[in-house]
């Protein structure tokens, strides 16, 4: 599946170049394609020269908002940020139009941090955008959730991304959610980390987006996942997950077979892997809230039987039970055993209701500081309604 990459903010634009980095090792590797362009969207021109892999033309790593940032950002104000790309959204659609003419993507993806202010602003105006023009092609998002510190000592953060998330749920067909919070590590300091989470955040999608477009019969699944498949499996709000079995290099004389002790083993590795895939999923939630699933077993070709696929699928099945389950195959790689694992169409995220009644919260207690409440006292006299759209 080929992905059109569009970064939003600070954020959004440093894993867009994350997608970059990674098309360019798919090329290279594995002769295949899977970013036909990646774009960053800012209002900081500092942010947009940070990048390393995402052209630095300017029709690549567009500046938005110049005259009301003064090109600094927006300052966690994520209004402004919608306003600017309302404004300023058709350049960054003539530079959309031109990736397209020069390589048809399957789907636009399009990544912001939600805490934020230009990416949190920005993401789902342009998302509409993308969707007026483009109107057969699915429209994704990748929201990236703050940290705990930020969410406990930056007020405005909850507001941004309850307005960002209901904003953008509206205008997308899909939307992945990344907890940034569920890949620290106490080691490292959270610059530092950086980095390192965008690597993790972008790994998962990898073998799924490269699957699709090998050309080479030799890594062509006997049931392979392309885009129909993950098409068919997005919808609403979705996590994505990556686990991995090492397998051994064989102590056994060549041509020897292994025997039925190391059979069983076999099979363990892969429900290692997805037992991993389950618990790395970039926003912890309950598989069984899940409505449509998908996992891509990529392993040496020699690895792969029927019986581990089988019990691949039962073990998803036993924990998303109500799921429509899509599943395949990508015969790649010699030492591991990986599992990419996607829960879409999830009905019930505790995070997300706990976003959005915190947003409410907010906007009540706002009102009244000005004020405007009146008479009003008690309870949350607000609604999910009364979040206002970036749109
Ligand atoms: N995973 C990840 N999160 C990031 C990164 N940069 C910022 N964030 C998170 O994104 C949120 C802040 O959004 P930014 O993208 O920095 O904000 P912006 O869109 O540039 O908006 P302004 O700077 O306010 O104009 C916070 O929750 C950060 O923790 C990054 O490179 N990777
Ligand atoms: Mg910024």
């Amino acid at each position: 599946m080929k992905l059109l990459v569009i970064g939003c903010g600070q954020c959004g634009g440093r894993i867009a170049d994350e997608f970059a980095r990674r098309d360019k090792r798919a090329r290279t590797q594995r002769n295949t394609e899977i970013v036909t362009d990646a774009l960053a969207i800012n209002t900081d021109v500092t942010d947009l020269s940070g990048l390393f892999f995402i052209k630095s033309d300017h029709r690549h790593r567009i500046l938005i908002g110049g005259r009301k940032s003064g090109g600094h950002g927006v300052g966690k104000i994520n209004e402004l940020g919608a306003e600017i790309a309302r404004e300023e959204g058709d350049r960054v659609m003539e530079s959309v139009a031109r990736a397209q003419q020069r390589s048809d993507a399957d789907a636009f993806l399009l990544i912001a941090g939600a805490a934020g202010g230009t990416g949190s602003g920005a993401i789902a105006e342009l998302a509409q955008q993308v969707k007026e023009h483009y109107v057969d092609k699915p429209v994704y998002a990748l929201i990236v959730l703050p940290f705990r510190y930020e969410e406990a000592t930056e007020e405005r953060s909850i507001y941004n991304v309850g307005t960002c998330l209901k904003s953008v749920y509206l205008v997308t067909d899909a939307v992945f959610l990344v907890d940034n919070q569920r890949y620290l590590t106490d080691k490292e300091s959270i610059r530092n980390n950086m980095a390192r989470i965008n690597a993790q955040v972008v790994e998962p999608f990898y073998n799924v987006l490269c699957a699709g477009e090998e050309t080479d019969a030799k890594f062509v699944g006997s049931r392979v996942l392309d885009a129909g498949d993950i098409i068919q499996t997005l919808a609403g709000w979705s996590v994505i997950g990556h686990g991995r079995s090492i397998i051994p290099r064989s102590r056994l004389p060549f041509g020897a077979k292994l025997d039925f002790r190391n059979w069983v083993a076999e099979t363990d590795k892969g429900l290692h892997a997805m037992n991993q895939a389950k618990a790395a999923l970039s926003l912890k939630c309950r598989p069984e809230d899940a409505r449509r699933a998908l996992y891509l077993l990529t392993a040496p070709p020699g690895q792969m039987s029927m019986d581990l696929i089988t019990d691949l699928s039962a073990s998803l099945k036993s924990i998303a039970t109500e799921a429509i389950i899509r599943s395949g195959d990508y015969p790649r790689g010699k030492d591991f055993l990986d599992i990419t694992l996607i829960l879409s169409e999830l009905t019930n995220s505790a995070r997300i209701s706990d976003y959005f009644s915190k947003t409410i919260r907010y906007i009540y207690q706002r009102k009244r500081k000005r004020g405007e409440l009146g008479e009003q006292r008690a309870g949350l006299e607000e609604t999910l309604r009364d979040i206002p759209l970036l749109l």
